[in-house]
């Protein structure tokens, strides 16, 4: 039983969104071309309340990019995104979603960021993402999306934890890069954890 993990597709993601990840919108093809491979598809979707804490917006003085402690927490502050019900917050226009089983959500508590489709950045908040993979019978799961060096980096982490297998589909995955190399880097961590990168080739 094969899972895709579809992360944070979102328009706000995409270039001339309010986060705009350079070249997102590449992956939104190989996304579509490979769903059919899997038994199942899932997404995730940053759904941020308008007054949420990784908002740089909530931090006067304070620019995007910048680091704060949020409750105890290290905080990248970014620009206002992904606020729930706006059209910025919807998965990308492009993307099939007929295939799509469930969207789990994330980043609605305003004290904590959750990268990861699993877990907050606490580790406290659970999306139901693991509870469903195991009441699928899931044993693999393959992530892509939106961005390789935030939610997928953390998604894919926790998966591997969690004891699936775990690929990375690289062809269907870009970096915001806040300091070059970053996407480099997210992926050799991922290979430390035991997340294997694989290309779309592979898998159709
Ligand atoms: C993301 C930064 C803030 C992501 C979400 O989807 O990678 N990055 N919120
Ligand atoms: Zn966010």
């Amino acid at each position: 039983m094969r899972v895709l993990i579809l992360v944070d597709i979102q328009n706000d993601f995409l270039p001339g969104g309010a986060l705009a990840v350079p070249r997102g919108d590449e992956v939104i093809e190989p996304a579509n071309r490979i769903q059919s491979s899997f038994d199942r598809v899932v997404a995730t979707q940053d759904w941020h309340p308008r007054a949420h804490g990784s908002f740089a917006s909530q931090h006067p003085g304070r620019k995007p990019g910048e680091v704060v402690e949020l409750y105890g927490l290290q905080q990248v502050l970014w620009p206002e995104h992904c606020v729930q019900e706006t059209q910025g917050a919807a998965l990308a226009g492009g993307l099939t979603t007929t295939a799509i089983a469930r969207v789990f959500r994330k980043g609605m508590d305003p004290r904590v960021d959750s990268y990861s489709g699993f877990f907050d950045n606490g580790g406290k908040n659970d999306s139901g993402l693991a509870a469903w993979l195991r009441e699928q019978g899931a044993r693999e799961v393959v992530v892509c999306g939106l961005a390789l060096d935030y939610c997928v980096k953390f998604t894919a982490l926790d998966a591997a934890r969690l004891g699936f297998r775990t690929r990375l589909l690289g062809d269907a995955c870009r970096a915001v890069e806040l300091s070059p190399g970053d996407g480099r880097r997210a992926i050799e961590e991922m290979q430390s954890a035991g997340v294997e990168l694989v290309g779309v080739s592979e898998l159709l």
